[in-house]
């Protein structure tokens, strides 16, 4: 599916910005690059709102496992309700099961448009079909599912192996190519986890001297980030690292937590880098806690709102939507801190 995928329409979601959506400098030199540019842009249409009043809109959300989570659940609701959506909201505390029971709830309701962010790539193809037969148009937003292209009217999401390899070629810097480096990987089986893993390695490859000596998943959450880590750090290989990488900021902000009390200096003994771009990244960048992290864009509410609208109208959509990323290290987090939207 992914390369049929890419073999269609893609656009970046950026040429739809009112203004990038993070572009930064990425080194500690002088920034060769446009000064970075405050993330004051929500993703969607820049002409103007669609009408969606009265739009019946059922969302199958993940959980509220993390940060930026949070912030995209909020980007949803305010946007639908600025501009009259009727929508159903379903939390699914990150299990299939859950989002495969509100996908069913809102077929039996009857809604105009479905959309959802699977929890996992695998085991959507039977729900979709059934909202395929009741004539129900579906929306994949923020994580990819893989099923066939006629089950689905839209995929709006970041771009995750690109965000794995500019963590990857960010630390490779600043390893000068040579360190051990422990990764916390995001929930089993899904989309972000599977390619930022994926991107990761490709940015490693052929950097001999760069190892990933330790990969275990946090699932997202910094409470199990914390938890990996302090284990780690109580093993043999805790005391040879160099680096961690964090497939999520809220799994960094748990490992930190855990560096320090294991009494290493993290951002410093320890470098981290990880991805979302979420305020307390931002602050901890400032507290010299965390060293860079690759910006994905939550704020998907006007984008999706915009992609149910049209396609209520019958309009057919480009299948993929790509979010433009940025990525921030401590050379500019101090700047960008108040100017970050989530
Ligand atoms: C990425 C999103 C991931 C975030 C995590 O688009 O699906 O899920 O990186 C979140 O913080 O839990």
């Amino acid at each position: 599916m992914n390369t049929k995928l890419a073999a269609l329409s893609l656009f970046a979601l950026g040429a739809m910005f009112l203004g990038g959506c993070g572009s930064s400098t990425t080194t500690e030199e002088p920034a060769k690059t446009p000064e970075a540019k405050a993330n004051t842009t929500t993703p969607g249409s820049a002409a103007g709102d669609l009408d969606a009043k009265g739009l019946k809109l059922g969302f199958a959300q993940v959980g509220a496992e993390s940060g930026w989570r949070t912030a995209n659940t909020e980007s949803i609701k305010a946007e639908a309700q600025a501009r009259g959506v009727d929508l159903k909201f379903a939390d699914a505390q990150q299990k299939q099961e859950n989002q495969i029971k509100a996908i069913k709830s809102f077929i039996a309701q009857g809604v105009d448009v479905i959309a959802f962010s699977p929890v996992v790539e695998t085991g959507w193809e039977p729900v979709l079909q059934e909202a395929k037969k009741a004539g129900i148009p579906v929306i994949i937003s923020d994580r990819r599912a893989d099923v066939p292209d006629d089950l689905y009217a839209t995929f709006i999401g970041s771009d995750f192996i690109k965000e794995g390899q500019m963590a990857g070629d960010w630390l490779a810097k600043k390893l000068n190519n040579k360190g051990n480096i422990a990764e916390l990987t995001g929930t089993p089986g899904s989309a972000p986890a599977n390619d930022r893993a994926k991107g990761f390695r490709q940015a490693l490859e052929g950097k001999a001297d760069l190892k990933i000596v330790f990969t275990q998943t946090g699932d997202f959450t910094r409470a199990k980030g914390k938890e990996v880590m302090e284990a780690l750090m109580k093993s043999p290989t805790g005391s040879t690292l160099n680096a961690v990488f964090a497939h999520n900021d809220d799994m960094a902000l748990g490992a930190i937590q855990a560096i320090e009390e294991a009494g290493k200096k993290p951002g410093s003994d320890i470098i981290v880098v990880s991805i979302d771009g979420v305020h307390d990244a931002f602050q901890a960048m400032v507290d010299g806690k965390l060293n860079c992290t690759v910006e994905c864009n939550p704020l998907l509410g006007k984008a999706i709102i915009d992609a149910a609208a049209k396609v209520k109208k019958g309009e057919t959509l480009p299948k993929r939507t790509v979010i433009e990323d940025g990525i921030f290290d401590q050379s500019v987090a101090a700047k960008e801190l108040p100017n970050r939207k989530y």
